[in-house]
């Protein structure tokens, strides 16, 4: 395919010239104005179409479904300005128009069809996204203003369940005025998802109310560093402060007693040692006179139930107040392993989840998806290394960031 560009005074001139020349049926690559009409000269208009040999290349698929031939048109734009701009970066071939030569030396033209390779392969973005509209194994008709939306969700890695109930929940109560525009779609499914996701309010213990934590989870998912932070938060960071007290039941690793006596010390707060649940009764008395008690554990693979089960010999001793049991789990964590993790440290009565790393990855649809299957509050989220800064609550709409929007940060 080559392109043969056709100049005039004016765009009907020109479009004439080209109709002359090649007959109605032709291509058209691209027309811009070159030069401006003013009152002492004549203006310059410019249609490139295609053309294989000396015959123009006719419109395809003039039967077929619009929406395939708005397909076809800008691959072939596309594909058109990309060779046209390959033509450019090279010398001239003797084949080529002589005015079109002259401005194959003109840098402005290329930044010009670059802009507007640019502004094709955008469309074409859209255009791909909407092929899909049927979701045969659902029977879920998706109309194509969708496609964005869902396209987003699934990557997030959203499970394809709960992603297939929200859209036909979509589709049935949006209102049809709205469908018409891709960000009113947007802002219903952000409300939508908004309204799913089960938050717990941090709310400040006032005397004579005590709070107990324990954090538990897997290895390696930074329990202490929350611990340590939330130690922090209690003690310095809140509107008034709190007496924070900690323990650590985590005296099977080399330097994990360490670890959280460095913390400690640097936070001026006590910290007791345990090994056995007798030693935990007594810890928990020795800092009753304290607001917050936060309890680090050691962490364990969900498939050793002797570590999860000695965990709940701690919950049976007696205490001035319940025990709060955080599990604590990593963003990075794929979805079927997140619910894995749940489902074998349930033995423990958790009541609250704490997901940490989710600066490590930018994708929150398996976080969004335990939420929904275990129906369980989030209540804070652990955003990098930083003790104590890279802790925040835990808040929609920083979720959801992650689920919708395709690249964020
Ligand atoms: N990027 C990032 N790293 C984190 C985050 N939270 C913790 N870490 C890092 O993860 C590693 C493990 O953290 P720990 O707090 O020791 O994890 P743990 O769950 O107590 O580990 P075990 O006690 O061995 O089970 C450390 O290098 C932390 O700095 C976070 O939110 N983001
Ligand atoms: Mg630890």
């Amino acid at each position: 395919m080559k392109l043969k560009t056709f100049t005039a005074p004016s765009y009907t001139e020109a479009l004439n010239k080209v109709k002359a020349e090649l007959g109605d049926e032709v291509v058209i690559v691209s027309s811009k104005e070159i030069k401006r009409k003013t009152l002492g000269s004549s203006g310059l208009y410019e249609i490139v179409v295609a053309i294989e040999g000396n015959k123009p290349i006719k419109k395809k698929y003039e039967k077929k479904n619009n929406y395939n031939n708005k397909m076809n048109d800008v691959m072939l734009k596309l594909s058109s300005a990309a060779k046209e701009i390959n033509t450019l970066s090279k010398k001239p071939t003797a084949s080529v128009d002589e005015n079109y030569v002259k401005s194959v030396k003109n840098n402005n033209e290329i930044i010009q069809l670059k802009e507007e390779i640019n502004k094709i392969a955008d469309t074409l973005k859209y255009l791909q996204a909407s092929v899909w509209n049927i979701n045969k194994k659902n029977n879920l008709e998706l109309p194509p203003e969708f496609s964005e939306i869902y396209s987003l969700a699934k990557a997030s890695g959203i499970t394809i369940n709960y992603l297939n109930e929200i859209m036909k929940l979509t589709i049935k109560y949006m209102p049809l005025k709205m469908r018409k525009s891709r960000s009113a779609i947007k802002r219903y499914f952000h409300t939508l998802l908004k309204k799913m996701i089960p938050i717990r309010i941090e709310r400040e213990i006032k005397a004579p109310h005590k709070k107990i934590m324990m954090f538990i989870g897997p290895t390696g998912v930074g329990k202490t560093t929350t611990i340590a932070k939330l130690a922090a938060r209690y003690a310095y960071k809140q509107n008034s402060r709190h007496k924070v007290g900690i323990i650590t039941l985590d005296t099977y690793r080399i330097g994990a007693v360490e670890q959280l006596m460095t913390y400690a010390k640097m936070m001026k707060l006590p910290i007791e040692t345990v090994v056995d649940p007798n030693d935990f009764e007594e810890a928990l008395d020795v800092l009753r006179h304290n607001d917050y008690i936060l309890i680090d554990t050691v962490g364990s693979s969900q498939h050793d139930r002797e570590k999860i089960e000695k965990l709940s010999s701690f919950l049976r001793v007696n205490t001035f107040a319940e025990i709060n049991i955080n599990l604590v789990l990593s963003a990075i964590t794929k979805y079927e392993d997140l619910v894995d993790i749940y489902n074998n440290f349930s033995v423990l009565p958790i009541d609250t989840l704490i997901f940490t790393k989710l600066d490590e990855t930018k994708t929150y649809g398996n976080i969004f998806s335990l939420l929904l299957d275990t129906k369980k509050p989030v209540s804070y989220f652990s955003i990098g290394q930083e003790v104590p800064d890279d802790l925040m609550e835990a808040n929609t709409e920083y979720l959801l960031k992650g689920i919708l929007e395709k690249e964020f940060n």
